[in-house]
């Protein structure tokens, strides 16, 4: 199969939109103190009913060998303290991020929800019914590696083609490099990346270092995440002789 190649950024959502001063009221929804607001499973942002959107919701699921920075990444992403010791996920954690994007075609404001699903490696091969409960209905797929690792980075080329069979349809994929911070200790080099690239058309993102308060460090990912999706929405869609439809949640 061909891959296909991913939008440009910015083709659909305004980049960089959490810089503007008109999404303060949508990003304040996420963040508590000017830290990020954690999330349950059953909580969502509220919106006054004047300015209330609706709500896409999305299950990701991350990829990679254990130790690679899976639930580091997904802590990350929400906002959250990355456990600084080791430990092996236990069976199946997700963990809930709402990010407001910016539609360019319309000006329309959407919160994505994504539901990070992050699974142990061996919980995965000890219980045979986790993975394909994991692969049920998943809109993204975020393959990690670690920079301090080359065998992640290699692996990558095993891992990918097993999310490629045409029982999943079209799939959105990214790839997050961790520990990109350990650059003393780096193990894959910047051609290595660059040839990746060229050979699978992913987006490639970077990412380590200390969480910080700020949404610049994960807004690109989320940003690339948002995008993809919002795109893989609009070809099913378009497949389908529709607009794209999905369960929104409209806010009280
Ligand atoms: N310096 C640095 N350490 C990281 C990074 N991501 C994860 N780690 C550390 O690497 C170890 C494994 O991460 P973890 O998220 O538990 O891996 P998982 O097994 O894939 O879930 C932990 O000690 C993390 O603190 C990163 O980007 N930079
Ligand atoms: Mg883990």
């Amino acid at each position: 199969m061909m891959a296909r190649e991913p939008p440009p950024p910015g083709s659909f959502i305004v980049p960089d939109w959490h810089r503007c001063k008109e999404s303060k009221e949508y990003f304040n929804k996420i963040l508590h103190k000017k830290k990020r607001k954690n999330f349950g499973l059953l909580e969502s942002p509220v919106m006054p009913p004047h300015a209330a959107v609706d709500t896409v919701h999305y299950k990701i699921f991350l990829s990679g060998k254990s130790g690679v920075g899976k639930t580091a990444l997904a802590a990350r992403l929400a906002g959250l303290n990355i456990p600084k010791m080791h430990h092996e996920t236990t069976g199946i954690q997700t963990t809930v991020v709402y990010w407001p994007v910016k539609l360019r075609e319309n000006g329309r404001v959407l919160f994505f929800r994504l539901q990070l699903w992050d699974c142990g490696e061996n919980a995965l091969r000890r219980f045979d019914h986790l993975l394909p409960s994991c692969k049920e209905q998943v809109d993204a797929v975020i393959f990690l590696f670690s920079f301090t690792d080359r065998t992640s980075f290699e692996d990558l080329s095993n891992q990918i083609p097993k999310w490629t069979e045409p029982s999943y349809g079209c799939l959105v994929k990214v790839v997050v490099g961790t520990k990109f911070d350990l650059f003393m200790h780096c193990d894959v080099p910047e051609r290595d990346v660059r040839k990746f690239q060229e050979t699978w058309r992913l987006p490639v993102h970077r990412s380590g270092g200390e969480v910080s308060d700020g949404l610049g460090d994960v807004a690109p990912i989320l940003n690339c995440l948002a995008e993809n999706l919002w795109h893989q929405d609009c070809v099913r869609a378009g497949a389908a002789g529709q607009h794209p439809q999905h369960d929104t949640v409209t806010l009280p």
